[in-house]
């Protein structure tokens, strides 16, 4: 049964661009789902856009010194040619600052105006006289009244998911200066949430208690019986949509109130272009509008944007929201401030063409319903167990064996055996299996099925080995080929919303596109006898382990980088004068033989050629460096120090060490650039 389908995706922010966690957590499942309501006949808007105003904007452009239009310019192409290279199918992809937009969020705030939604409300709000301009949001850090995670922003506290106003932070500290701000009053305008309270407990925790995710329904409950208060809707900020209404001078709508009516203004934008009526996708109570997310947006898509839409009064509500919970990197939380994520740009550099191997491996891997870890070990045994040794495989022997044997031609079968009855039955029911799962939001579970439709496939050649019977029974090996070529041609169908690259290859590999997902279920032949299929190619390639090494490597690269500008570096010691100076005698030195000092732990008794003799030197590096390691090495010494017993070994100058920038130990090597911090004596 044909329906219409309105399925929004996270207006991802414009200031850099995405990698693996937003992929997993909101495109991949989102994209999975409109395919497949596509492919089994509905009428989909699959939505997305840009979200380019929001404070984290103003604030990159502020430190790069340009305006916030260049930065939301850029980010968008990058953010939109990622979806276009990773076969994420928008219908449409807008962005916050068109027109249209602005047109569309300046309405809705004056309807509900002029239904008297807002409560106008002067207050007083935090602000920073140096910088001269109100905190809210991203611009004010303070500890989270929730959780006590001191680094809580204005608006919402990354570590709980609370959402709050800026005044409730604890020690609140300007992001622009670092000042404690001082309240100035201005005038907002809140949206009612506690007006709304009834309704949603109703809606949502009645209503949806069976078919929203735990997860979701978990926070939205918390929050519902927390008791919801007015939140301000405008700002005291100039970049954004400005305030439509009288007094609404200098100020503009809060990101948060105009991002989601982005869903509306980009479906309007579609529409216009596809010559539609955008109405009944947003107003048609038959629609199904579902909103795919990450979970520290569910605040504002279940409580207050259906607040904004109930008070509005002629929208419709979603049906669902499944939000996907964190997906964490190689045991870190992704982050961008410390680049410590895969970005999809430079995945695409490293994996060109191999895009269905990511979406594979982040939907396998799915944060559907607690944070998930995504490694590099993980992605390169799902590319070479499962799509290369499985899917990959089965496809390849089908259509070599079918070229090889039949040049290309689908056999004519004879009678079928009931394992041939029983696989073809299997692959009939196929379609249901997936379709429950991802029916439920469950994608992983989806993508795991249709491998399994591959696994059978494998084992079904594996058992009836038609390159042993090729020899001895023609009518034999013809049935068991026809039946793999079916099998093929199911994967070929029901493979397109989780590996669209891989579908549409393996459909020229068939020569066939006129199956449809139903068909699969509805009829006794996929790939008729005596259809002419194409030529073989590779689906997937083996990832060797250097691949996967070097991706660690970029990692562990940016850790030590991030260790490096985090690291405290000692202040400078007292001045001193030329002459002081040049009382010191350096020299540049070779040790010839080292060896522990026996029971002491940090002490090496070196022999060093200085140039103008050989001396005994002790120096504490032994849990930097074994005696055989620094063997040959050349040093810098100080030779005219005044000699020192230690442990009664006669110490006659001093081998000048520094850290280099990972902060390990290091030899001040006159032919070594690789050394940084200055000199640290040992
Ligand atoms: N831009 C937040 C985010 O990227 C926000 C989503 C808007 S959806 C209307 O996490
Ligand atoms: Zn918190």
């Amino acid at each position: 049964m044909s329906k219409r389908y309105t399925i929004t995706a996270a207006l991802p922010y414009t200031n850099g661009p995405i990698h693996i966690g937003h992929l997993a957590g909101v495109y991949v499942p989102a994209d999975i789902y409109a395919r497949y309501k596509r492919l089994t006949g509905n009428d989909v808007a699959f939505i997305c856009g840009s979200d380019e105003h929001g404070v984290p904007i103003t604030i990159k452009a502020k430190k790069e010194g340009v305006s916030p239009q260049e930065i939301v310019d850029r980010y968008h192409k990058i953010i939109k040619d990622s979806f276009e290279d990773f076969g994420i199918t928008f219908d449409n992809y807008s962005r916050t600052s068109a027109k249209i937009h602005h047109d569309t969020a300046s309405e809705f705030f004056k309807t509900l105006y002029d239904k008297n939604e807002f409560v106008e409300e002067v207050s007083e709000q935090l602000y920073d006289a140096e910088a001269n301009q109100f905190l809210a949001d991203r611009f004010v850090i303070g500890t989270c009244p929730k959780c006590g995670n001191e680094e809580s922003y204005g608006d919402q506290c990354e570590k709980c998911g609370t959402s709050h106003n800026a005044m409730d932070l604890i020690n609140p500290k300007s992001a622009i200066t670092g000042n404690v701000p001082t309240l100035k009053e201005t005038k907002h305008w809140f949206l009612p949430l506690n007006k709304h309270e009834a309704f949603l407990r109703e809606w949502i925790l009645e209503g949806h208690k069976k078919d929203w995710k735990p997860n979701v329904y978990g926070q939205v409950k918390s929050w519902i019986d927390d008791g919801l208060r007015p939140r301000a809707v405008t700002r005291d900020l100039d970049w954004g949509i400005p305030v439509p209404v009288p007094g609404g001078e200098g100020k503009v709508l809060y990101v948060w109130f105009d991002a989601p009516i982005g869903y509306i203004s980009s479906t309007k934008e579609w529409a216009a272009r596809e010559g539609k009526d955008w109405e009944p996708y947003w107003k048609d109570k038959d629609t199904k509008l579902v909103h795919f997310i990450g979970k520290d947006n569910i605040v504002f898509h279940c409580i207050i944007f259906p607040a904004m839409l109930k008070a509005e009064g002629s929208y419709i509500l979603p049906d669902n929201v499944p939000a996907n919970e964190f997906l964490n990197l190689e045991g870190n939380k992704l982050s961008t401030s410390k680049n410590w994520a895969v970005w999809l740009p430079e995945y695409l550099q490293d994996f060109p063409d191999q895009q269905d191997v990511l979406r594979y491996a982040l939907t396998a891997n799915a944060p559907e319903s607690k944070d998930n870890d995504f490694t590099w070990k993980d992605f390169q045994a799902r590319n070479n167990n499962e799509l290369v040794a499985i899917f990959g495989n089965f496809i390849n022997r089908v259509v070599v064996l079918t070229n090889k044997y039949y040049q290309g031609v689908v056999p004519t079968p004879s009678d079928f055996s009931t394992i041939d009855k029983e696989t073809l039955a299997t692959v009939k029911a196929y379609p249901a299996v997936i379709e429950s799962s991802i029916e439920r939001y469950r994608f992983r579970e989806a993508g795991q099925e249709l491998m399994n439709l591959a696994r059978l496939g494998n084992k079904y050649l594996a058992d009836e080995e038609p390159w042993k019977l090729v020899k001895t029974d023609e009518a034999r090996t013809k049935t068991i080929m026809y039946v793999a070529l079916q099998i093929a041609s199911a994967l070929a169908t029901l493979s397109e919303p989780f590996l669209p690259f891989t579908s549409a290859k393996l459909k020229t590999m068939l020569n066939t596109t006129t199956n449809a997902w139903t068909d699969i279920a509805s009829k006794d032949v996929l790939l008729p006898a005596a259809h002419q299929i194409g030529k073989g190619e590779l689906l997937f390639s083996k990832i060797e382990d250097d691949t996967i090494q070097k991706q660690l490597d970029k990692l562990e690269a940016s850790k030590k980088a991030n260790e490096a500008a985090n690291k405290v570096v000692e202040p400078q010691k007292d001045e001193i004068t030329f002459d002081d100076f040049t009382k010191l005698d350096i020299r540049v030195g070779t040790i010839l033989e080292a060896h522990k000092m026996p029971k002491a732990k940090k002490l090496l008794v070196l022999k060093v050629d200085t140039g103008i003799d050989v001396r005994t030197i002790v120096s504490g590096i032994a849990e930097s460096f074994t005696a055989e390691e620094v063997i040959g090495k050349k040093v810098t010494v100080l030779v005219n120090l005044a000699p020192r017993a230690l442990r009664g070994v006669e110490s006659q100058g001093m081998i000048l060490m520094t850290e280099n920038a990972a902060g390990k130990l290091v030899f001040v090597n006159p032919d070594d650039a690789n050394v940084s911090n200055g000199l640290h004596i040992s």
